[in-house]
């Protein structure tokens, strides 16, 4: 196994090119050497409050310079990173945080919530670095992060610095990300695409942006790169029509998590935002295939480092970006016993093209016949005025199941718009395929997370008449 780096990537930057800017959040710019440095700092804050090797750090914050440090410094312990969502419910943080049984929590200091059970660890002022004996491993297990398929329980799953710095490498060949860009932390690092961006900067010794919340707009005007979901770009594009918004700097952008519209793409490159479409999962360390946008809905080919195939139309990955495994009641559990990693989503090729066309588990039937949700969304997602569509089954004394539609649209849904809908369905879809109904999403689930949850979605449609 070749490694990327002979040492930790921050120690290898500040040798290569110590003054250039590494990291920014607020006014404050650090360079390589200074980074270095202050990870030794806090890794020596770790060591002094009993953290070591092997040891796990839950973390439940929102993105912060704070987190980004304790990831670095945690790292260089030796010590493991997991981080939680702080908006989950706090049944769902007992939940996770007891199957996890982690060896102390961070969160912010003012909270809303309290873990008494496990041993707070804090980010201790900047101290000379005097016991931090570990050495850099990079095979060792380095980050967990949670995912939950459309249903249970979500999983662990442990990547070490090797395998996240493979998918880095590879896609890396292809997007450009040079010394002079800065790529903004804009997703969460609790989700693998927020670590990926972490790892890309480590990998190719660029710039970071690290921007509260708040200043988040602000922030996505002064950066070269950003992953973004496809929401996110969405909002981005509709605030650039603010007559008082500020001209962007953004280059690149990193799409993925969900169907990526053609039309949101083709906005976005018309507004001089090149545009990268990505298909990736948690246990690959995020992007599996990428392209540049272009007029096709598919996800482009498979990137450096991952192989890709297909097996009864399911989408089978492997490669060197695939985690260790698994992570359940202190031990690391592989993730398949097969060769391949079955991902429950289900593809195509177009050419050298792959397409998404949805997950084997959102599948239902309805009269005798399948229905792939997605398929129903992708049309109803080419209308101008639909922003987000989710389809799911509502059960049906004749069908068995029927598709209802759950949209948020540009105005609100009165009967005028689910007429024109359903007009503009009947001439694309055939009958059994076609909502049976149109419901506007309900805020608080159209939002927020990085994912819409379809488990949530079909709660709440159970609350529905
Ligand atoms: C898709 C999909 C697609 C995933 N079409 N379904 O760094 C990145 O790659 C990145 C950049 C911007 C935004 C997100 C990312 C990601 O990491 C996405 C990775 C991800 O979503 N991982 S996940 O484990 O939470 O979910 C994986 C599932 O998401 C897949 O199995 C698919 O079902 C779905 N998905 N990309 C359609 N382009």
């Amino acid at each position: 196994v070749t490694s990327y780096f002979a040492t930790w990537p921050w120690q290898h930057w500040a040798t290569k090119r110590p003054s250039t800017a590494a990291l920014s959040f607020g006014e404050q710019t650090f360079s390589w050497a200074e980074v270095s440095a202050r990870v030794d700092e806090y890794a020596q804050g770790l060591v002094e409050q009993g953290v070591k090797r092997d040891q796990l750090i839950a973390v439940v914050a929102p993105n912060s310079v704070q987190v980004l440090w304790l990831i670095l410094a945690a790292i260089r312990v030796g010590a493991r990173y997991v981080g939680l969502n702080p908006r989950s419910s706090r049944p769902e943080l007992d939940q996770q945080l007891d199957s996890l049984q982690c060896d102390f929590i961070w969160y912010p200091a003012k909270n809303e919530h309290a873990f008494e059970h496990y041993a707070r660890v804090s980010l201790l002022p900047p101290q000379q670095p005097r016991l931090v004996p570990v050495t850099w491993q990079p095979t060792r297990p380095a980050t967990l992060t949670l995912t939950s398929g459309s249903t249970g329980q979500p999983k662990a799953v442990v990547h070490s610095a090797q395998s996240q710095l493979a998918s880095a490498a590879g896609l890396l060949e292809w997007m450009d990300y040079g010394e002079q860009d800065s790529w903004l932390l804009s997703l969460p690092l609790f989700h693998i695409s927020g670590l990926a961006i972490v790892w890309r900067w480590l990998y190719r010794g660029a710039g970071l942006v690290v921007a509260e919340p708040a200043q988040f707009e602000t922030a996505l005007a002064t950066v070269t790169h950003a992953s973004l979901v496809p929401t996110q770009l969405q909002r981005l594009l509709a605030s650039q029509d603010r007559p008082d918004s500020t001209s962007l700097a953004l280059k690149q952008v990193l799409l993925g998590g969900a169907v990526i519209p053609v039309s949101l793409t083709k906005q976005a490159e018309a507004a001089g935002i090149n545009c990268w479409c990505g298909y990736g999962l948690t246990e690959m360390g995020s992007t599996v295939t990428a392209k540049r946008a272009d007029a096709s809905g598919g996800v482009g080919s498979v990137l450096p480092n991952r192989d890709l195939t297909l097996k009864d139309g399911e989408i089978l990955v492997r490669g060197k970006t695939q985690c260790i495994g698994y992570y359940r009641n202190k031990t690391i559990f592989p993730v398949a016993d097969a060769e391949w990693f079955a991902t429950k989503d289900l593809g195509h090729w177009s050419g050298e093209e792959l397409h998404i066309l949805g997950r084997i588990d959102n599948m239902f039937i309805s009269g005798g016949e399948n229905i792939q949700p997605e398929m129903i969304e992708k049309e109803l997602l080419a209308h101008p005025g639909v922003k987000q569509a989710f389809v799911l089954p509502v059960d049906d004394s004749e069908y068995g199941q029927r598709p209802v539609a759950v949209v948020e649209a540009e105005t609100p849904l009165d009967n005028n718009l689910k007429q024109k809908l359903h007009e503009y369905m009947q001439e694309r879809v055939t009958t059994f395929r076609r909502p049976v109904e149109y419901l506007e999403m309900p805020d608080n689930l159209g939002a927020g997370g990085i994912k819409v949850s379809r488990k949530r979605l079909a709660e709440w449609l159970d609350t529905q008449e």
